[in-house]
């Protein structure tokens, strides 16, 4: 069977400055940096973020090569701690507006589509040691200055925006489970960040409507929705994934897309006495400026349960997804190199929630992909490429059921892969690869997978077999 797929869909890739450009000429130290900086020994094989991909001065032969690969768009991010020399005032760094215009204009001249994202977890370290980071309301509006700045000097060309990459990510990561910098385990600073972050996008929203200059302009926001199945058909286990659901998913998304938060989760967080401090001035501007289209970051589900060892009614505990005999148990998937569930048909389910619940609002899968370690295992020497069908695999598994979704009227434009070329990564660094094109961390040396030459053919036919 042919599964046929919407003339203009967007076939791309996503990556983000602080994982490809390299640290070169770059005012600030993001947290990434920061971290690096402090404990290299954490970081695979001590490679940090100095030199990533070296997007920063190898842009034009990286955007060649995404072009061969047949991606018709690109997401990737502008670094606030690039762009940005005073953060209190915002003024420029001009070497960095030269970048990103170069970048911007070379994207345009290869016929691939730029999309911007303003937030990849790169908060700039001296904001977050000097102010607590989201914590404060001030950071916020550097924040808001920041996204000014780019609307400004960018948006003739790059018709569309988006605020934020993941942000329960930022809440997760850096306050509950400590595995992004600050590292710190406080529920009310979690719940208070995760305001702030709705908060900044909505302003970044406003301003951008404000300065837009192109007709055409859109913005939007980039959500990791991780759908939550209940881990048995106990009532205590729907209960949990019933609540996880809320706080991992619902936040964001109805707050960015109804202007609202969940009405159940506020009085959760209320009655827990650890509710965000909010003024109605903020939630009216919450309210004004909801997202013109959604981007939907999936990898893995959730398989939820009652917390065994905890009274606090917040807490759900996870299935770890290290526990593959526990998944073998079950006849689930894993790709065992990331430790994470492999389940296509969450994608199907996320597009019926989107049109059920959300207004069948415009949406595309922002971020999906397989990250595979070692991957020269699957060199080819005839051929001189990586063979990685797995990748090939997974990505016609997800399109299946993202077909089946547009089939019964989901409202989604476009599928984008984890990632273009081999990139670094938070911790991962560079042992899990996920791009269609690899790199020779050494040599910088990159070369076309397989799986870059099955993209071309997909994005020239938009169908799939
Ligand atoms: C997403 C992030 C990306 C990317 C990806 C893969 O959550 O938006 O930045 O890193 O996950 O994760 P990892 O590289 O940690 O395997």
């Amino acid at each position: 069977t042919t599964f046929n797929f919407p003339k203009n869909f967007w076939w791309g890739a996503a990556t983000s400055g602080p994982q490809t450009e390299g640290r070169f000429y770059k005012p600030h130290a993001n947290i990434f940096d920061y971290d690096f900086e402090k404990y290299p020994d954490h970081f695979w094989h001590g490679i940090g973020p100095d030199t990533a991909s070296n997007f920063y001065n190898d842009y034009k032969n990286d955007i060649a090569l995404m072009k061969a690969a047949g991606l018709n768009s690109v997401r990737t991010s502008i670094q606030w701690t690039r762009l940005i020399d005073d953060l209190e005032t915002g003024s420029l760094n001009p070497d960095a507006v030269r970048f990103y215009n170069a970048v911007i204009d070379e994207f345009i001249k290869q016929g691939i589509r730029p999309i911007m994202n303003l937030h990849h977890f790169d908060i700039p370290v001296e904001l977050l040691h000097k102010y607590g980071g989201w914590e404060s309301k001030h950071v916020v509006a550097l924040f808001v200055k920041f996204t000014e700045k780019c609307f400004e000097l960018f948006s003739d060309r790059v018709t569309d925006w988006f605020t934020y990459n993941e942000p329960m990510v930022v809440v997760e990561g850096g306050y509950l489970y400590q595995f992004h910098y600050p590292d710190l385990v406080d529920g009310k600073k979690a719940v208070q960040v995760a305001y702030n972050l709705q908060l900044a996008s909505s302003k970044a929203i406003a301003a951008f409507r404000k300065l837009n200059k192109n007709p055409e302009g859109k913005i939007g926001i980039i959500l990791n929705l991780t759908p939550n199945y209940p881990a048995s058909e106990s009532e205590a286990d729907k209960a949990a994934a019933h609540f996880a659901d809320l706080w991992q998913n619902g936040l964001f998304m109805d707050a960015s897309v109804k202007g609202a938060f969940p009405a159940e989760l506020v009085d959760i967080l209320t009655k827990d006495d650890v509710i965000w401090d909010a003024t109605p001035e903020e939630l009216e501007i919450i309210r004004q400026n909801t997202i013109d289209y959604l981007g939907v970051n999936f990898y893995h589900p959730n398989r939820a349960q009652a917390p065994k060892y905890s009274s606090d009614s917040l807490a759900v505990d996870w299935i770890p997804n290290k526990y593959f005999e526990e998944y073998e148990k079950r006849g689930v998937r894993m790709n065992v190199d990331k430790g994470w569930e492999i389940y296509p048909r969450a994608l199907y389910d996320i597009a019926k929630n989107i049109q059920e619940n959300y207004d069948n609002i415009a949406w595309f899968v922002s971020e999906n992909g397989m990250g595979v370690s070692r991957e020269d295992r699957y060199f080819d020497a005839e051929s001189g490429q990586i063979n990685d069908d797995y990748r090939i695999q997974f990505i016609k598994e997800h399109l299946y059921y993202v077909h089946k979704g547009i089939e019964e009227g989901s409202n989604c434009f476009g599928y984008h892969l984890w990632t273009p070329i081999d990139c670094f990564s938070w911790r991962n660094s560079y042992r899990n690869r996920y791009g269609l094109i690899s790199v020779n961390i050494h040599t910088q040396e990159k070369t076309l997978k397989k799986s870059a030459y099955f993209f071309k053919e997909l994005a020239d036919k938009s169908s799939v077999d």
